[in-house]
C-alpha cells in the first residue's frame, strides 16, 4: 500500500488513496460518521457511510477517539461543506491504535499545555511553528555554505565564562566545577586559524535570572566567526543572514504564517528594504527627542528601552559603538575613540529587540588581560584563548543569533517558549 499525505491527496481528486494519521476531530450518528484526519502536512474530512462499507470498517470507525492512529482508504473529492473543501469518501477503515482519553480539550490552560508539552506539540499552532523553525535552521545551513563556511564545533562543558560568570550553569565534572557552554565564541576563535570562515548552530545556556518572554536557559545559537574580517563586513554578513533566513520563511510556510495570523508586511520590509544602522550615542538621542525616554550614557539599553526604539522604525536596527564598560571582555576598542567597543546588537522589529550580538574581536593580549581583571576573572584561565593573540593574530569578527529569538518575531509570539518544542525557562524544565 503506498500512502499519500492529505497535501498530495488534495491534489487526486477523483481518484482512490490510502491516507494515514490520526483523529482530529471526530462526530457521528447511525449512518454517517465524520472523522477529521491530520497528518503532518494537514486535515482531511473523511466520511463513512455504514450503508457503503464493510461490517468491520463501520465497527473501527465507531470506537475511533480523539488522536486514535488510522488508515484510510477511499476517493478523495471537492466538498464545500468541509472545513478544508476537500472529503475523503472512505471504503476501507484500519484502526491502528484506540487513543486513551486526550488530556488537552479547549480552553485548556497554558500553564496546562506546557505540562502537556509533549502532546500538545501535536497542535496546527505547534505544527505550524515547528515547520517555519524547520525552515530557519536549514537556511542558516544554506547562507553559510553557498558562502563557503565550514560548521566548526565547541565543546558544551566549557571551564570559562564567555559573557560574564553571572549567568552560568555550574556543574560537577568528576568533583570540579565547569560549565555549560554560554556561546561557541572563544573555541571559534581558535578555529578560524585552521578554517578562517565558520559557523555552528548549537545549544547554548545562560542561568539567567529573567523570567521574560525572550529568555529561555537553553536556547539555540547560530554563530559566526571570520578571520581577517572587519566590523562594517560584519553588519553585511549579519544583514544578509537574516534577510536570506526570512525570504525562505516567507517562500517556504505561507500557509503556516497564515494559520498563525501573522501580517508578513514587517517581514517583506525586512527583506527588502536595508537594515537601520545607528550608534549606541545616537540610540539615546533618539529615545530622548521622539520617545521622551532618558537612558544615562553607560547604562546598556533595556527590554523597554529595545523596544521604544524598534518602534521608532520598520526595519531591524544594528545599535553600535557601545561603551566599553557593558559590553564582554573580548570586544575590540574603537580605534577612534576608546571609551566604546566596535560592537553590535542587532534589534528586531514590532518590540522583539535584540536577536543578534556580535562584534570584531580585541587582538591586544595586555588588553585582553585587563579587561578579564576588571571583569573579575582570573586571566590565567584564558591562558589558550589568549594564545591565538600570539602566533600569527588577524583581524577577526563574528556574531551569535538567538535563533529562538528570530522566530519569536517571524512568528510573532508572544513568548519565546513556543519557538522551540521543549522550552526550559527558569520556571519550567519538564516534560
Ligand atoms: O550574549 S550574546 O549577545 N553574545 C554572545 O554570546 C556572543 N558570544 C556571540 C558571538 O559573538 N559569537 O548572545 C547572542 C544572542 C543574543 O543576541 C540573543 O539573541 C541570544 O543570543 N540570547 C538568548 N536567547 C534566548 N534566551 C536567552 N537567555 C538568551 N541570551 C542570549
Amino acid at each position: 500500500m503506498e500512502f499519500l499525505s492529505v497535501k498530495e491527496a488534495e491534489k487526486n481528486i477523483g481518484k482512490k488513496v490510502w491516507l494515514r494519521g490520526w483523529a482530529y476531530r471526530v462526530r457521528g450518528s447511525n449512518e454517517f460518521i465524520f472523522i477529521i484526519l491530520r497528518d503532518y502536512s494537514g486535515i482531511m474530512q473523511c466520511i463513512i457511510e455504514k450503508a457503503k462499507v464493510d461490517e468491520e470498517t463501520w465497527k473501527k470507525a465507531e470506537e475511533i477517539t480523539v488522536e486514535s492512529s488510522f488508515e484510510v482508504y477511499g476517493e478523495v473529492t471537492k466538498e464545500e461543506r468541509s472545513p478544508t473543501g476537500f472529503e475523503l469518501k472512505v471504503e476501507k477503515l484500519i484502526l491502528v491504535h484506540k487513543a486513551e482519553r486526550f488530556p488537552i480539550t479547549r480552553d485548556k490552560s497554558e500553564e496546562f499545555l506546557l505540562d502537556v508539552r509533549h502532546l500538545w506539540l501535536r497542535s496546527r499552532y505547534m505544527t505550524s511553528i515547528l515547520k517555519i523553525r524547520s525552515t530557519v535552521f536549514g537556511a542558516i545551513h544554506e547562507y553559510f555554505r553557498n558562502k563557503g563556511f565550514f560548521e566548526f564545533h565547541s565543546p558544551i562543558f566549557t571551564p570559562v565564562a564567555c559573557e560574564g560568570g553571572s549567568t552560568l550553569f555550574k556543574c560537577d565534572y568528576f568533583g570540579k566545577p565547569i560549565y555549560l557552554t554560554q556561546s561557541w565564541q572563544l573555541y571559534a576563535e581558535a578555529g578560524i586559524f585552521s578554517l578562517e570562515k565558520i559557523y555552528c548552530i548549537a545549544p547554548s545556556f545562560r542561568a539567567e535570572k529573567s523570567k521574560t518572554s525572550r529568555h529561555l536557559t537553553e536556547y539555540w545559537h547560530a554563530e559566526t566567526e571570520v578571520a581577517w574580517m572587519q566590523f562594517n563586513e560584519l553588519l553585511d554578513l549579519a544583514e544578509g543572514l537574516v534577510k536570506h533566513i526570512i525570504k525562505k520563511v516567507l517562500e517556504n510556510n505561507k500557509e503556516e504564517l497564515l494559520y498563525l495570523k501573522r501580517d508578513v508586511s514587517p517581514l517583506k520590509i525586512a527583506v527588502e528594504k536595508p537594515f537601520a544602522r545607528i550608534t549606541y550615542d545616537e540610540a539615546l538621542k533618539l529615545l530622548k527627542e521622539k520617545a521622551n525616554y532618558e537612558v544615562p550614557w553607560g547604562k546598556d539599553l533595556r527590554t523597554i528601552e529595545e523596544r521604544k526604539l524598534t518602534e521608532l522604525f520598520d526595519v531591524p536596527i544594528f545599535v553600535t559603538h557601545y561603551p566599553k564598560e557593558i559590553k564582554a571582555f573580548y570586544m575590540k576598542e574603537w580605534e577612534k575613540d576608546p571609551t566604546y567597543v566596535l560592537a553590535t546588537d542587532l534589534l528586531a522589529p514590532e518590540g522583539y529587540g535584540e536577536i543578534i550580538g556580535g562584534s570584531e574581536r580585541e587582538t591586544d593580549v595586555e588588553k585582553l588581560k585587563q579587561r578579564l581583571i576588571a571583569q573579575g576573572e582570573n586571566p590565567e584561565l584564558y591562558e589558550w584563548y589568549l594564545d591565538t593573540r600570539r602566533y600569527g593574530s588577524v583581524p577577526h569578527s563574528g556574531f551569535g543569533l538567538g535563533v529562538e529569538r528570530l522566530i519569536s518575531w517571524i512568528c510573532k509570539l508572544k513568548h519565546i517558549r513556543d519557538a522551540i518544542p521543549f522550552p526550559r525557562t527558569m520556571v519550567r524544565w519538564k516534560p
